[in-house]
């Protein structure tokens, strides 16, 4: 059984895809904590970042690092918080590895972003 994210992958599911490569795949969060919340994927299932191979941890960081910018700027965001709840304890929902890039405003009232709620 697919995760729901390898299901977006395949086109089984909808999805506001942003960013897509060979290896990568960056659509907007279904439960967004801010306009333009996105996640970033690697296209093959891996459940943490400690399964994920070097080679494509280097192209998950690079989309990652493209679309930081490419995401304050769609939204006119001050800043971002970026960050991977790596694993079930960590509040973990979705076991297949996902980078979140929350968009942040000055006076947001969010302070540093303790838990990404899923
Ligand atoms: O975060 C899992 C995230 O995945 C959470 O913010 C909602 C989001 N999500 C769940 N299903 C979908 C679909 N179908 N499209 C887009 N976004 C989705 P976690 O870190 O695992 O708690």
């Amino acid at each position: 059984m697919s995760t729901i994210f390898s299901q977006i992958v395949e086109g089984e599911i909808p999805a506001r895809i942003v960013y897509e490569d060979e290896t990568t795949v960056a659509f907007l969060d279904a439960n967004p904590l801010a306009p333009g919340h996105t996640l970033v994927i690697p296209k093959d299932e891996y459940e943490r970042l400690n399964d994920v191979p070097d080679d494509v941890a280097e192209d998950l960081y690079a989309t990652v690092h493209r679309m930081v910018p490419a995401v304050e700027e769609s939204v006119d965001a001050d800043a971002t918080t970026v960050a991977f709840n790596n694993g079930e304890a960590a509040g973990q929902e979705v076991p297949h590895v996902h980078c979140h890039i929350v968009p942040r405003f000055e006076g947001d009232g969010g302070g540093p972003i303790h838990a990404i709620a899923g």
